[in-house]
């Protein structure tokens, strides 16, 4: 797969990150336990969207090498969390059992962390009963519901299904999400939210555990919550729309990993409730840690040149970077209903479109956001009765004064393609226009522009 002149960079970060991979522990050097299951989910996630199955046997050897301890923390039972989704991500990539099972092993040891203390929910640590907080009841939320989703037949008390709804039934009374539907760090001795920080990674797994429970019970009022969230960390958590942990510029070993996992899970809910703003704001991060970076290495602050490397930074930033590749390497649908118009207007008739398209100054302008530059084939989905004609125009130049689309018949819906246009990292223009000296005419509907990789 090609995905424009910046992917080598991506590509390039990826073999760095692989260069703090120690194979005879199978773990990160430069970073912490938990810190290595999230390398690995990057690791994983990349083979993914890219097909480089270079990094497999990465998943392998971590797993041969650590499995004798069953992936558990004597400490820290979110610790445990992070592995289960490593291993759950690593099965969906290879299909190979013994990873499903070893989630599953390390989430029915997760259950030993909830009792009635609060009404539900899990302990963090697992030596003291003192602090239930939102990441450790987060992250088994969201491995419930992932197991429930890889798993026939699961249903009934006991069930992960069952843990996945009593855990966002918990995680929802319990008073973590605040008013302005941010997620704090965890519960007081009184069980009141603490008021502690709104870590970008607390805000992130819940997100992606809202997101597989509606794959389950498609219940709406959890999407709406994870849009809400979503919503809310991009306008108080992201300065000038580039995420920030609030501890920057000295975010210990734990702050350092945040922001990715937001970025992983904003990228989830993105794939399946797409909206233009989550695609920017992808676009967005990915360009500036590019930019920012000290190649192949990048840094703690997405915002301003790279500070230092080190694996958790490199794999933090790699998840933003994922996320710009799912969006990079699918093809992307701009809605003509959602493109600024120039004395047009949109029928909503199912799909939304634009109609009544007949005179000079009338016209259609999609913003299109990309991480990388390169060579992109649109494809434009319209209905005619007659042949049409429009001018298109790339970033304000003319390319093709009289794009042809031909008729359709009786009004039914067709594409017709610009193959090989070269469009630039960041915002671009794609106009149609009616300009009837270049030659446009008849009616035209217009429904929606496609943006595909070549
Ligand atoms: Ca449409």
């Amino acid at each position: 797969m090609v995905l424009g002149s910046c992917h080598s960079g991506i590509a390039a970060g990826m073999v760095a990150l692989q260069l703090f991979y120690n194979s005879s522990t199978g773990l990160w050097k430069t970073t912490n336990w938990w810190n290595s299951a999230n390398a690995l989910q990057t690791t994983a996630e990349y083979s993914r969207l890219t097909g480089d199955s270079t990094y497999r046997k990465t998943l392998s050897n971590t797993f041969e090498k650590q499995k004798h301890k069953k992936f558990l923390d004597p400490w820290y039972r979110d610790d445990d969390g992070w592995w289960a989704l490593a291993w759950i991500k690593a099965y969906d990539l290879t299909g190979e059992t013994r990873y499903l099972d070893m989630a599953k092993t390390i989430f029915k040891d997760m259950q030993k962390g909830w009792d009635a203390q609060c009404g539900g929910g899990l302990w963090w640590l697992k030596k003291q009963r003192n602090y239930k907080n939102a990441i450790t009841t987060s992250l088994f939320l969201s491995v419930a519901a992932k197991l429930h989703l890889r798993t026939p037949n699961d249903k009934g008390t006991g069930s992960y299904l069952n843990w996945s709804k009593r855990s966002w039934a918990w995680i929802k009374k319990s008073g973590m999400i605040n008013s302005k539907q941010l997620v704090n760090d965890g519960l007081n001795s009184r069980c009141r939210n603490n008021g502690e920080p709104t870590w970008t990674y607390n805000q992130g797994v819940l997100i992606g555990g809202l997101v597989d429970l509606h794959k389950s019970t498609h219940d709406p009022s959890l999407l709406r919550q994870a849009h809400a969230i979503a919503d809310a960390s991009m306008r108080s958590l992201a300065p000038n729309g580039i995420l920030r942990e609030v501890c920057e510029p000295d975010c210990g070993e734990d702050g350092e990993q945040f922001k990715g996992i937001f970025m992983r899970n904003l990228s989830a809910l993105h794939q399946v409730s797409p909206r233009d703003s989550y695609r920017k704001f992808i676009v967005k991060n990915a360009m500036s840690i590019l930019k920012n970076a000290r190649r192949p290495h990048f840094g703690l602050s997405w915002s301003k040149p790279s500070d230092r490397a080190n694996a958790a930074r490199q794999s933090s930033a790699l998840d933003a970077l994922n996320a710009a590749i799912a969006i990079t390497s699918q093809n992307q649908m701009y809605q003509a209903e959602s493109a600024s118009l120039n004395k047009l207007s949109i029928l909503q008739k199912g799909k939304g479109y634009v109609t009544d398209w007949t005179r000079d100054g009338q016209w259609i302008t999609f913003n299109v956001d990309l991480t990388c530059s390169g060579a992109y084939d649109l494809a434009f989905r319209y209905a005619s009765e007659k042949d049409a004609s429009r001018t298109v125009y790339i970033n304000g130049k003319s390319i093709a004064e009289n794009h042809r689309f031909s008729s359709t018949g009786d009004w039914k819906w067709r594409q017709t393609h610009l193959s090989k246009v070269r469009l630039n990292a960041g915002r671009n223009t794609v106009s149609v226009i009616f300009n009837r000296s270049k030659g446009s005419r008849n009616e035209l509907r217009f429904d929606e522009l496609a943006v595909k990789p070549r």
